[in-house]
């Protein structure tokens, strides 16, 4: 295949990727007193703490169509990835973005997965198409591939609070309740239909990674890969590697930042786990 991009919205928490063209659709984090561009700019930490003393009304937005559209920019055949469309109208905008791409370039190629998640579960989904494409996988090929692929792979995620969630109806309020208790975490997983399912409420971090251990075998790991993203919690984030790989040995787990959509609703402390079932 020539001329392949990869474009992913910033759900994704990727801004780059070695090897293969890459491109990112910014989802906005918006106050009444500031919006954020979720791409490589954006100062993470600053836009969490500036959060935690700012107590009006905070929303996001997805990328327009014409926002998918400027990141697929001039190529023959595009892969793009988006956030779950059970949470967001990322992915209609970019079923949009397709139609009008290839009624204006009709020997183009454009295919938009629903990852019917968010963070952690993209990276794995995106390093598999690159390993696809790099294989010399046709188009078709690459998308019945990582349609199957997408089958097996997972999310899972603990929160320390919910309350940005809850207050853009992405979770019920009672839901959400459990997690805004000091030391107790919510754990839970991407559902089938890419919204938040809770599975159970955790005092304190020790009993939440158990719990996420007990969560993985449930729900079909074995020893594929693990990709584990934070929000200001590298520490936790590395407690949990060296837990799963005492109990799993030699599996391959990665570390890495959310970016500001998902540190917005995963708040402070939080972290998701993507994982191969
Ligand atoms: O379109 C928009 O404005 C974006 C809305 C996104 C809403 C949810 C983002 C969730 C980010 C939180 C925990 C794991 C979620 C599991 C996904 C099914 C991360």
């Amino acid at each position: 295949m020539e001329n392949v991009r990869i474009v992913a919205d910033s759900s994704s928490d990727m801004f780059s990727l070695d090897g293969i063209d890459f491109r990112s659709a910014a989802l906005k984090i918006i106050t009444d007193k500031k919006e954020y561009v979720d791409n490589i700019l954006l100062d993470v930490e600053q836009m969490a703490n500036e959060l935690l003393s700012y107590s009006g009304k905070s929303s996001t937005a997805c990328p327009s169509a014409g926002d998918w559209l400027d990141a697929f920019g001039d190529a023959q055949n595009i892969f793009c990835v988006t956030i779950t469309s059970g949470l967001s109208g990322s992915y209609n905008a970019a079923c949009v973005a397709k139609e009008t791409y290839q009624s204006q370039y009709p020997d183009r190629n454009v295919f938009v997965l629903d990852s019917l998640s968010a963070g952690p579960e993209l990276w794995l989904l995106i390093e598999k198409l690159k390993e696809y494409i790099l294989a010399g996988q046709s188009f078709d090929e690459v998308c019945e591939n990582i349609k199957k692929y997408s089958k097996k792979t997972g999310l899972l995620f603990i929160l320390e609070s919910m309350r940005n969630l809850a207050n853009n109806g992405r979770v019920s309020p009672l839901a959400a309740k459990a997690a805004g208790i000091l030391g107790i975490r919510a754990v839970g997983k991407a559902s089938d239909v890419g919204t938040l399912e809770l599975l159970k409420k955790c005092r304190g971090e020790k009993k939440a990674f158990a719990e996420i251990i007990e969560c993985l075998e449930k729900f079909g790991y074995k020893n594929g890969k693990i990709r584990i993203s934070h929000c200001s919690n590298f520490e936790g984030a590395v407690n949990l590697k060296n837990i799963i790989l005492e109990k799993f040995k030699n599996v391959s787990v990665e570390i890495g930042k959310l970016g500001g959509l998902c540190s917005f609703y995963a708040e402070k402390g939080g972290i998701l786990i993507g994982f191969e079932k």
